[in-house]
């Protein structure tokens, strides 16, 4: 010990009393310094990485995901990122209704990022003057420090850098966690994504066999509580803190008005629909940082599905339904063997159909008559 001992508080301490300072913050702002200490934490000396390759990674919009490669073909490598924070009114559904979103880097959900095991991400979190609030970001594929929640909380107006040891292989949540109420009401309120720590030797079916994915797709379900007037209509406010008494009392019902993915109701269907073709091999990562979903093709199965995620354990086969429970993201590789266009739903169908839980693939190619066919069109009884 180099007489820095980790002053150790516990997590239930330290969000109760990150909450007050929080709700003060929510209200009217006020100035809280954003310290280690305040997570409990005492950080040694920055450690020298300059034996070690960078990497500076542009990260991209969900459903997309930046350039990377499968099988890590140089060694560690300090990965860096930058999250910009915004928070920004977003239209969530085809009625125009909107959600003051508070959001990394714009989108809902956040950028997925990509790094492989033993690899350090760094990243760069901006919270720009022009936002209102204080954010933080909790990784769940980091160890210490909240996720490192306890050693990112900004004001408004200021930046901060992370580096942590990606040691885990698998798909992990990230999301705000401010404290006490602020950690719901952020993470419902958008501010929630995904990285994935592929294995350097990347992915592998459970036998050694190995796997390669010729796309992959980020889905973040999103969970959102909109209050409404007394004539049922939803209601829209200036800014996240103008909602925030109102959004509570619906969170408290623990009933989502809206359960999209990717933001907003149609957000990738249609149009958006994501793209693949027959004999494609798709890896879909798919979070939900707040409630349990269950995906499903429509369709088509998981030829290999990791439901929580982690690469470390053998995939599962030929699922047809997956569970991811909340707080996780899931990973499902599948080859799609027929065109046409499946829908790719949260399988609490009333969620899918009703709250807005469903996206598209378009699928082009041959149809195979073996597989299925209409062996008769529909006829009058006879
Ligand atoms: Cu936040």
């Amino acid at each position: 010990m180099d007489g820095k001992e980790n002053i150790i508080v516990s997590r239930r301490t330290l969000l109760g009393a990150a909450a007050f300072a929080s709700v003060v913050g929510a209200a009217v702002l006020t100035a809280v310094p954003a310290v280690a200490e305040d997570a409990g934490v005492v950080t040694g000396p920055v450690p020298d990485m300059s034996h070690l390759p960078r990497k500076k990674v542009k990260l991209v919009d969900p459903p997309f995901v930046h350039e990377h490669e499968q099988i890590a073909t140089v060694g560690p490598q300090v990965v860096e990122f930058e999250l910009v924070i915004q928070e920004k009114e977003m239209v969530i559904d085809d009625y125009g209704t909107t959600v003051q979103a508070m959001t990394f880097n714009g989108t809902v959900p956040g950028p997925l990022m990509v790094v492989h095991e033993g690899d350090y991400v760094e990243l760069t979190l901006k919270n720009p003057d022009t936002n209102q609030m204080q954010h933080n970001i909790d990784f769940h594929s980091s160890t210490g420090a909240l996720g490192g929640g306890g050693l990112t909380l900004i004001n408004p107006g200021e930046q901060v850098v992370l580096r942590w040891k990606a040691t885990r292989p698998g798909v992990f949540v990230y999301h705000c966690a401010p404290g006490g109420p602020m950690i719901p009401w952020h993470v419902v309120s958008g501010m929630n994504g995904a990285i994935m720590v592929l294995p350097r030797e990347g992915l592998k079916d459970g036998y050694g066999k190995p796997l390669k994915y010729d796309r992959v797709y980020y889905v973040g379900e999103q969970d959102f509580y909109i209050p409404k007037d007394e004539e049922g209509n939803f209601k829209s406010y200036e800014s996240p803190g103008d909602g925030y008494d109102d959004m509570l009392k619906v969170m408290r019902t623990l009933t989502p008005t809206h359960e999209v993915f990717n933001g907003a109701v149609g957000a990738l269907t249609g149009d958006n629909a994501m793209k693949a073709a027959v004999g494609e091999t798709v890896l879909i990562v798919h979070s939900q940082a707040n409630r349990d979903t269950r995906p499903h093709i429509i369709g088509g199965h998981g030829d290999y599905v990791w439901a929580t995620g982690k690469f470390r354990n053998a995939p599962e086969v030929d699922l047809e339904t997956w569970h991811i429970p909340g707080g996780c993201a899931g990973a499902a590789l599948y080859t799609f063997l027929q065109p046409g266009i499946y829908a790719y739903v949260n399988h609490n169908l009333i969620e899918a159909v009703e709250l807005g839980a469903t996206a598209h693939f378009m699928v082009e190619g041959e149809w195979n008559d073996d597989l299925m066919t209409q062996v008769q069109a529909p006829t009058p009884i006879g």
